[in-house]
């Protein structure tokens, strides 16, 4: 929001403060990726082309973590090296962020979190991998990812790659109904998979353009619907994907590995990542960075259409 102040307790990077403070476009970007879904010391590039991504695309990148207690909106040099690097930066959801604040330590945010804090420091567009859903087997572990419940209490626009493959895609989807979060293909009438451009399952909603979905954006908050996030899911393109058969068949490897291995809670997720990038040999890694820079590419292409009053 033009002018606005940031409220107390987070400390927003001078360039971002300045975007926000003009009505400039401003693009929020995760850090569990960063720290727990890519492998060192790649993740440290990685986090640096995401943010030359959106700069590229004509926004401003604003990268959220807490370091030294301190939740951060734009990371320096120095920030993103502790991020990417130290073994003492834990996966904070919504519900972590206050203990590893009062405490003074590292964290890194997961869309929960980093939608959150985005929201609070008046940022409208966030750029992920691929959101947190609900588990396979979830009817038996009850594993739903804290993702979907804060996007249903979050004014946030969310541009992806779908869910993770990993998940059950189906009970994601009809909880993403139930919570009211809405839902539109980036031109795809189905929803993508993360690794692969289409889960099976179709969506109701379309968007083609960034000044459509801006236009989205600018009808949610005239019907007082923005409360909610809005998730664009934006698909991998097919010649950059996971060919089908590996990706069936190293999911299906890594899914038992999960089960034996008795992983469970907020490891299971960058556990599988991990199985992933090294059974395919780094293939899942490469699609997993190119859908991430695309997605960072077209959420800054929102917000320009956005602030150009699209
Ligand atoms: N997208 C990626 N890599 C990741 C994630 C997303 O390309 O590692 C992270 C996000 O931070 C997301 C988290 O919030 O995975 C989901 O974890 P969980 O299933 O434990 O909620
Ligand atoms: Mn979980």
């Amino acid at each position: 929001m033009p002018g606005s102040t940031p409220p107390p307790g987070l400390v927003v990077a001078p360039e971002v403060a300045e975007a926000l403070a003009t009505g400039a476009p401003v693009v929020a970007l995760e850090s569990t990726l960063i720290s727990h879904g890519l492998p060192r010391p790649y993740n440290r590039e990685v986090a640096v082309r995401i943010e030359d991504e959106v700069r590229a695309a004509g926004a401003v990148p604003a990268t959220i973590a807490v370091v030294d207690g301190v939740p951060r909106i734009g990371l320096d040099a120095a920030a993103l090296d502790v991020i990417a690097t130290s073994d003492a930066v834990a996966k904070v959801s919504v519900r972590d962020l206050a203990i590893v604040a009062a405490r003074g330590g590292h964290g890194a945010t997961t869309v929960a979190s980093t939608a959150h804090l985005a929201a609070r420091a008046g940022i409208a567009l966030f750029a992920t991998g691929g959101l947190g859903g609900v588990h396979r087997g979830a009817s038996r572990t009850w594993d739903e990812s804290a993702d979907l419940p804060v996007l249903a209490r979050t004014p946030i626009t969310v541009v992806c790659a779908g869910v993770k493959s990993i998940l059950d895609v189906a009970a994601t989807l009809e909880r993403m109904e139930t919570l009211g979060v809405a839902v539109v293909g980036y031109g795809t009438s189905r929803f993508p998979a993360f690794y692969r451009p289409d889960s099976g399952f179709d969506l109701e909603w379309r968007c083609d353009t960034p000044e459509e979905v801006a236009a989205v954006m600018a009808s949610r908050a005239a019907l007082g619907t923005e409360d909610t996030a809005l998730v664009v899911a934006n698909p991998v393109r097919e010649e950059e994907a996971l060919p089908q058969e590996m990706h069936d068949r190293v999911l299906g490897e890594g899914l038992d590995l999960a089960a034996k291995t008795d992983v469970r809670g907020k490891d299971v997720t960058p556990f599988l990542l991990a199985y992933f990038h090294q059974a395919t040999a780094g293939a899942s890694l490469e699609v997993n960075v190119d859908l991430v820079l695309a997605n960072a590419a077209l959420a800054a292409r929102i917000a320009a259409a956005r602030a150009a009053g699209a």
